[in-house]
């Protein structure tokens, strides 16, 4: 289906050469309890911003840590597949090249309605000027040595038949030697480490990085390029003041050579250095204080951490419908078992830990927002979180869980679920969206009417409004975390009508009410 080409007829909408410029009414409400006569004073808010956004979309090159891995492999096959229009033959049918499962490229949004009342909805990529996966261009890096096109084969995700095809588009393609650090992934992973970054220190490894960060932007000529680790688990770093507190102690410390600084902060050390955007996919805390500060310094956007996509996503409404429906959740246990590089990586306890972190706060906020269910003295949920290697399932990962909750009068409702998938397919299409989203949203600029500061000015250094994409999202200095899944989506879905000056959907449909 070819797409509809958006034009919004407004006064507050200016079609530029250059920009695309909204006048915007951001209608807040500031709440103040006071403990003292309990009443809640509540303020109805409202600031006017300009936002303007660059129209030209950049020649984007992408760059993934890992990029040899099962991830790696599936989203390169996903994007060379999509390019060339593929189609392959399965027992069941022939398959055509699709972006299944991403916001951007599969999902629409509600505009408004048409003149017969009925609803007109759009693709998300066609809201906005945005990069086309197709003309993205990839590198990466990896600490095994494979060709892309051998490593699509050991990760075991890709149909056979497509494998075939995009084996010559795949061959030659060669992962750069990268930062290796043993202590920080399983000890399990180091057969794997034939293509290691040689170089005398750390400072040299961050040289290196932002050395292939440049040769690849000049050889492929491209205004922008973006970093997404989606290498193994870390262990998390011991956060040590005087190394990871401050952007110039980190400098200091990783030109002194300091252990205790991860691969992952490297890689994001050296992205921020060459403004480049980075976005973690993992769960350990490659965003130390120093890094983000060191973001902000050099006004580069970071983003992560964790990719949410399957049992966690899945957590993320189950439980916002649960506790929005005043039924409370007493306990969720989330089993899985998966056998592939990332479940021998994760059935090493340090490894296994990072993601348990990840995988456990991802019901807080929906906690914290019930105080009838879950306010003082009242207990919160138990939650566990379990990760078994069974080398035999391969990528086609389990999810197996258990959510009981108490109804009203001491009744119980227990609800169990049970997910077969392959992690990589769920995977891919986020690292496409958490790419083109990050992209476009480093192409905005913003001016708050009536402040004294008349510039324009990029959003803050780390992108909160990707959360949807993150099972441990990372959000600017005093912004709150939200881990419910539909609200996430209206961040996004809001910002990119706020862009256009159009409202923030209300559902409230009053012409038919008040008819
Ligand atoms: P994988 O184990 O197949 O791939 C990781 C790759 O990273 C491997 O090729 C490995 O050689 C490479 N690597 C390890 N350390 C490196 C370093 N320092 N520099 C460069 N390359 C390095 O794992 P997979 O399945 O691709 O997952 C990647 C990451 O994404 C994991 O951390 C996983 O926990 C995370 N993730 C995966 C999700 C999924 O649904 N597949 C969802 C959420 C997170
Ligand atoms: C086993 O849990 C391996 C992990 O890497 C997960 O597959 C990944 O974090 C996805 O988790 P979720 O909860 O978003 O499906």
């Amino acid at each position: 289906m070819t797409s509809a080409q958006l034009f919004v007829q407004s006064p507050n909408l200016r079609y530029g050469e250059k920009f695309i410029e909204s006048d915007y009414e951001y209608e807040n409400v500031r709440c103040r309890r006071d403990e003292r006569t309990n009443t809640i004073q509540v303020q109805a808010t409202r600031t006017a911003v300009t936002f303007r956004t660059q129209r030209t979309v950049p020649k984007f090159g992408l760059m993934l840590v890992g990029w040899g891995g099962n991830n790696g492999t599936t989203v390169t096959a996903a994007i060379l597949a999509n390019k060339h229009k593929l189609e392959w033959e399965t027992k069941d049918r022939v398959i055509k090249a699709n972006w299944f499962g991403s916001i951007t490229q599969s999902s629409t949004i509600l505009l408004g309605l048409d003149e017969r009342g009925k609803d007109v909805y759009v693709p998300m990529k066609d809201m906005l000027p945005m990069v086309l996966p197709d003309d993205i261009v990839l590198d990466g890096w990896d600490i095994s040595s494979m060709n892309m096109a051998d490593a699509m084969g050991q990760a075991k995700v890709i149909d056979i038949n497509l494998q075939k095809q995009l084996r010559p588009l795949m061959k030659d393609m060669q992962p750069r030697p990268a930062i290796y650090a043993p202590q920080f992934i399983a000890a399990n992973q180091s057969d794997r480490a034939d293509n290691v970054l040689r170089a005398k220190d750390k400072w040299e490894q961050v040289e290196q990085i932002r050395r292939d960060i440049r040769e690849f932007k000049s050889k492929h000529s491209l205004d922008t390029v973006l970093i997404l680790w989606t290498a193994n688990t870390e262990r998390f770093c011991e956060v040590i003041q005087g190394v990871h507190d401050t952007g110039e102690n980190l400098i200091a410390a990783i030109k002194r050579n300091e252990e205790e600084i991860s691969p992952s902060t490297l890689y994001a050390v050296a992205s921020v250095l060459e403004k480049v955007t980075y976005i973690n996919g993992s769960p350990q805390n490659t965003f130390v204080p120093g890094l983000i500060e060191l973001a902000e310094k050099n006004e580069t956007f970071i983003a992560g951490d964790d990719f949410k996509s399957g049992q966690t996503k899945f957590k993320s409404v189950l439980v916002d419908f649960l506790v929005s429906a005043g039924i409370k959740p007493c306990s969720i246990a989330s089993y899985n078992h998966l056998g592939n590089n990332d479940g021998y990586n994760l059935s090493a306890p340090e490894q296994f830990r990072s993601k348990e972190i990840s995988k456990s706060n991802v019901i807080d906020d929906m906690v914290e927002s019930n105080s009838i269910l879950y306010g003082q003295g009242l207990s919160k949920p138990d939650h566990c979180v379990v990760i078994k290697y069974l080398p035999h399932v391969g990528d086609s990962k389990r999810a197996m869980d258990e959510y009981e909750s108490e109804l009203m009068l001491g009744g119980k409702s227990t609800i169990i679920v049970h997910n077969t998938c392959e992690d990589s397919l769920l995977a891919s299409p986020l690292i496409l969206d958490l790419a083109l989203l990050a992209e476009l949203f480093s192409r905005v600029e913003f001016k708050i009417q009536g402040s004294e500061d008349s510039t324009f000015q990029t959003f803050n250094s780390v992108l909160s409004i990707l959360s949807y994409l993150c099972k441990a999202p990372l959000v600017e200095r005093g912004g709150r975390v939200v881990n419910a899944l539909f609200r996430q989506k209206a961040t996004i879905e809001n910002m990119l009508r706020a862009l256009l000056s159009l409202p923030p959907l209300n559902h409230l449909d009053l012409q038919f009410k008040c008819s």
